[in-house]
């Protein structure tokens, strides 16, 4: 049995504001966009008393609780405290994975002997964090991920839950089936459908059942209702480069066909980029010509970019100047190094042409998100 740990900061972005300015105490504190079209990114627990909630239109949240304190996001200041607070976390464990600013699993499985001893070291982050930073967290201690998170979100604010093998049952039965991974509008609808609402329903429908209905998730389904989840706490490892390559099935010559691949791979490399919030000061090609010989070429620059029409025209211009010769290739590969955060050295030569290829490529991530990976390419 593996001992795991969730921790959840209660309220975040509210709770630094707080920290940071002691009038707001007690007080109904929202921080989100103050645009018209804003939405609110969290609400002091105070402020949810009035019925406001994440990612509610600001306009309406005001309406809900006009004396509240509105106030925008300060990321600088949550990323720092977040840096923080895995510090604290890492002198316990090196075993962490960090979901988000606020949020992290912990894998304490080979850092004590017993599940009671990993309860109590959970209890001690619980209260070394309040201490240390001044903030309170829900902490979550189960047998694997997805009972931790769970649990931590059961006792929320200041929450410290323990899920112990002897209570799955119990703790799942009610839960409304929304709240396990994966199981999204549709899949509630769907399994709605079939009669389902609670954990402990779900558990009822055998597993052939829900594999002719959902597939490969079905398995999923079926071991998630019953407290089984084996993915592993993955600890944070630094990328240091992305690459993207594509051997083709016959060798191409044409080297207007070859840049096309460029421009596909570059959007690959430039989306990986902006997922993990990173930006790249050197890109760089490869290419393998029909004889075998391989060749890289690369090119650096000092504003790092994370734009995939930068990546794009960098590829492609590496390709036309340095790659004189006229032969047959059979693989290409783009790819990206030297990278940073996504906020250092934002100091961009033209902000507003920067800023909007960034829009650009924002846009596109999210129709390719929803839409699948071949649903958009841009032209040219
Ligand atoms: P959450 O942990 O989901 O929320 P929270 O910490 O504000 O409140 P809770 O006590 O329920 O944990 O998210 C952490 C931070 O991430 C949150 O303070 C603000 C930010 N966030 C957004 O910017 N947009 C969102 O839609 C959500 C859910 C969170
Ligand atoms: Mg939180």
């Amino acid at each position: 049995m593996r001992f795991i740990v969730h921790i959840d900061m209660d309220a975040f972005f509210a709770s630094v504001e707080k920290l940071d300015n002691p009038d707001l105490k007690d007080k109904p504190v929202i921080v989100g966009g103050l645009g018209k079209r804003g939405v609110v990114a969290t609400a002091s627990y105070e402020a949810r008393r009035y019925g406001i909630k994440s990612a509610m239109p600001i306009l309406k949240a005001r309406k809900l609780c006009p004396d509240g304190i509105y106030l925008p996001p300060r990321f600088e200041r949550y990323r720092e405290i977040s840096k923080k607070i895995q510090q604290i976390l890492l002198s316990y464990t090196p075993k962490i994975e960090p979901i988000s600013l606020d949020e992290a699993f912990l894998d304490l499985t080979e850092t004590v002997d017993s599940f009671d001893l990993a309860v109590a070291k959970a209890a001690k982050i619980h209260i070394e964090i309040k201490e240390k930073l001044g903030l309170t967290c829900s902490v979550g201690v189960a047998p694997n991920k997805f009972l931790a998170k769970l649990a931590s979100d059961m006792r929320k604010p200041n929450g410290f839950m323990v899920i112990r093998k002897e209570e799955i049952e119990d703790v799942l039965r009610d839960l409304p089936i929304s709240r396990m991974w994966g199981v999204g509008r549709i899949t509630e609808k769907k399994l709605n459908d079939m009669g389902v609402k609670t954990i402990g329903e779900l558990k009822k429908i055998p597993k052939s059942r829900l594999k002719d209905a959902f597939g490969k998730q079905g398995e999923n389904l079926y071991r998630l209702a019953r407290g089984i989840d084996e993915s592993p706490v993955e600890p944070y490892h630094p990328v240091k480069s992305i690459s993207q390559e594509i051997t083709f099935d016959e060798d191409i010559k044409d080297s207007e066909k070859i840049k096309l691949y460029i421009a596909r791979l570059s959007e690959e490399v430039g989306e990986a980029l902006r997922k993990r919030g990173l930006r790249a000061r050197t890109v760089k090609i490869k290419v393998r010509f029909s004889d075998f010989t391989t060749i890289t070429r690369q090119f650096s620059f000092d504003i790092p970019t994370s734009s995939t029409g930068m990546i794009r025209s960098l590829a492609r211009k590496l390709f036309e100047e340095k790659v004189a010769e006229n032969k047959k290739v059979r693989l290409i590969g783009v790819g990206v190094s030297n990278l940073t955060g996504k906020k250092e050295g934002q100091l961009y030569l033209f902000p507003k042409a920067e800023e909007k290829l960034e829009k650009i490529d924002y846009l596109l991530d999210m129709i390719r998100e929803r839409f699948g990976k071949n649903s958009i390419r841009r032209g040219g």
